[in-house]
């Protein structure tokens, strides 16, 4: 792991003009994070002003309340003239990922993620002028905020605030695939975030279809042993399907929490994992199957499936028969969560 060469990065830059910057759909704290980081470092030390593409809505209140507390205003994709901008940033993500789709017609003038690449061949005019990849940080955020440590830029409150936002969200408080670079990140983000602000995000007003989504998580969860499937059907956002996962994965003992869901014609999933050392990707790969695209590493892993007329059923099962296989309890009878013997 190392920084980037920072005159690559700037010769990668428009001398003038506008630049638009965007991250995955569904954009999460890391992504905007290193949104709202990436657009202090091109205005203060590039001149450049900026605007962002955000792909998805977002629905998880914490997130929501993320955007709205610290303002982080978005231009339609529709509403996108390619003839005002001299090109775009990608961060958090990579061209060839399933989840991205930047506006067309625009030269890619730099990608920053810390996702494993693709091994998917990738469009020529996908190719950034400048790639800064690197699968051993633990978030983007990380990233840019030693970017712009690099070039002398302080992260003013707003940014040191959404950065850190995006550093906890993607390494859990530093409890998950921790660096030096992470923890230094953090811990000076920490000092100059607005507290009352990230106390306001972490305890977001919750809308009652939450409460039901949960409700209804905890009526599809099937325990297999050390394994939980939570195989449903619509469900309110993509975002509950990682929620989900996460929530069901804490269930004391276990050590595979898979979970799924239907969302604007997608089969979302999520893998989550704390058996120490296990890989969440190729266990999440296997269970697809081919069937869709998915991304992640260490303890967590999603992706989603297309959905064609009336197969939710049919995709639901394969990943059911596919995880049982992969976790070795075809033979084992599930047991509804509900009905899981209390651990003495
Ligand atoms: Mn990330």
């Amino acid at each position: 792991m190392s920084l980037p060469d920072l005159r690559a990065f700037a010769s990668a830059l428009p001398e003038q003009g506008r630049v638009l910057l965007c991250t995955h759909r569904h954009p999460d704290p890391d992504g905007l994070g290193a949104l709202v980081a990436m657009q202090q470092l091109l205005s203060d030390r590039f001149g450049l002003a900026s605007d962002l593409v955000l792909e998805g809505r977002i629905r998880r209140a914490e997130n929501v309340t993320m955007r709205e507390l610290l303002e982080i205003h978005s231009i339609p994709k529709g509403g996108v003239d390619p003839h005002k901008y001299a090109g775009l940033l990608l961060v958090d993500s990579q061209p060839a990922f399933s989840h991205t789709h930047p506006p067309g017609g625009l030269p890619l003038l730099a990608v920053l993620d810390h996702h494993a690449g693709s091994e998917d061949p990738v469009d020529e005019r996908l190719q950034p002028a400048f790639a800064w990849v690197d699968s051993g940080f633990g978030a983007t955020s990380t990233m840019v905020y030693h970017l712009l440590k690099a070039f002398d830029v302080k992260p003013n409150e707003r940014t040191a605030t959404a950065l850190f936002c995006g550093v906890r969200y993607d390494t859990h408080d530093l409890a998950h695939e921790v660096t030096s670079y992470d923890a230094e990140a953090y811990f000076d983000l920490q000092r100059l975030a607005d507290r009352q602000m990230l106390v306001q995000i972490d305890n977001p007003a919750l809308p009652r279809a939450y409460f039901a989504q949960m409700a209804q998580a905890i009526e599809d969860c099937e325990v297999y042993g050390f394994a939980l499937l939570t195989l449903m059907g619509e469900v309110s956002s993509p975002e509950s399907v990682a929620e989900v996962a996460d929530w069901f994965v804490r269930l004391d003992g276990q050590q595979w929490s898979l979970a799924g869901g239907a969302c604007d014609g997608r089969y979302q999933v999520s893998l989550r994992t704390d058996l120490k050392g296990a890989d969440a990707y190729p266990a999440l790969r296997y269970i697809l199957g081919g069937e869709g695209a998915c991304g992640g590493h260490g303890r967590m892993a999603g992706g989603q499936v297309p959905l064609k007329d009336d197969n939710l059923e049919a995709v639901i099962a394969r990943i059911r028969e596919r995880a049982r296989k992969l976790f070795g309890v075809e033979d084992v009878e599930a047991v509804p969560l509900k009905e899981v013997q209390a651990s003495s």
